[in-house]
């Protein structure tokens, strides 16, 4: 069966994936080749260079003592802060001699393989577009802002590079299984919406969190979500919504520990053992859980998004 053969763990060319392994349809445009990359980034013009500065000074003003400090020091290391859409060259290079990866633009959300296969090797797919004014506070598709500001920092951090790439490699064999779901749990709760223990204190490492200004006071110290130590396989069997703030955020003890529980977890027999449809409820306590703190729900059980409820 075509869905459980090895997959290839050469990563040096895209990889074709069987006619069986579902990815969603995305039309690529038509000046693209199979990677997706665009030529170059985009040109920004001063408005759009202005909504990157109003951001980045409107995101500065709420992270420092919530963010990690992985990524306040990576911002610094990148000089993210020096006026407008930065510069994917630039900030290439900089990480490259830092981690070794890269940042290319690609013009919308990708296929799963050629994401997967861009991480593999180091490459970090960014948003070649910036949100507008009219679409300042909240946006579903990943823009430059989200990509470079929110993701790029937590790449100088020499083990949570390693654990980007571990993520890409694993990607290939989730969508041969059928478990991308699974796997995809994994990334919205660490790469996205991810908490680190600092001390006594939570921090977020997490991309969601960090590139918007609600959650990050949301996620580090409302009394409505639940914070609750990572586990792989817990984490990869639960639930998750793209619309809302999260009811439970996932605490990671290091890097290290993140990387480690992801490299010696075998997928293989997870995913073989894994119900395809099963998932617990993305606000549910279960009984092997190391809670940090049990959240009221307030937020999401007065109505979330839209409803006028607060963040708290
Ligand atoms: N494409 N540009 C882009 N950015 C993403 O974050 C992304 C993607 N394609 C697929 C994808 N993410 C998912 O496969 C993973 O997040 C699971
Ligand atoms: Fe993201």
């Amino acid at each position: 069966m075509a869905t459980l053969t090895e997959p290839k763990s050469d990563f040096s060319a895209l990889p074709e994936m069987p006619a069986d392994v579902f990815t969603a349809p995305l039309q690529k445009p038509a000046h693209l080749g199979d990677d997706w990359l665009e030529p170059k980034q985009a040109e920004y013009g001063p408005d759009q260079d202005a909504i990157w500065d109003d951001l980045f000074n409107r995101q500065m003003s709420v992270l420092p003592g919530r963010a990690a400090t992985a990524f306040m020091e990576g911002t610094e290391k990148l000089d993210l802060g020096r006026g407008g859409v930065p510069d994917f060259g630039r900030i290439s290079e900089e990480l490259d001699k830092l981690t070794g990866w890269s940042v290319v633009p690609v013009p919308m959300l990708i296929p799963d393989h050629v994401f997967f296969w861009h991480l593999a090797n180091r490459r970090f797919p960014a948003g070649n577009f910036i949100r507008t004014r009219e679409t300042f506070d909240y946006i579903q598709e990943p823009d430059v802002f989200h990509d470079v500001f929110g993701h790029v920092p937590m790449l100088t951090d020499p083990t949570y590079a390693d654990y980007m790439q571990e993520y890409g490699r694993a990607g290939w064999k989730a969508m041969k299984y059928n478990r991308l779901k699974a796997l995809g749990a994994l990334y919205w709760y660490t790469v996205e919406f991810g908490l680190i223990m600092e001390g006594d204190d939570v921090r977020a490492y997490g991309a969601g969190i960090l590139s918007g200004p609600t959650e990050v006071v949301f996620a580090t110290e409302a009394k409505s979500p639940n914070r609750i130590m990572l586990n792989v396989d817990r984490v990869m069997r639960t639930d998750y919504v793209i619309s809302d703030l999260q009811p439970t955020y996932f605490v990671i003890e290091s890097f290290d520990d993140l990387f480690r529980q992801t490299v010696e977890r075998d997928f293989d027999r997870l995913y073989t053992n894994l119900p395809p449809a099963f998932t617990y409820a993305n606000s549910a306590i279960i009984d092997v859980d190391y809670v940090v703190s049990r959240g009221t729900q307030e937020y999401l059980l007065r109505g979330g998004r839209g409803s006028g409820a607060e963040a708290v």
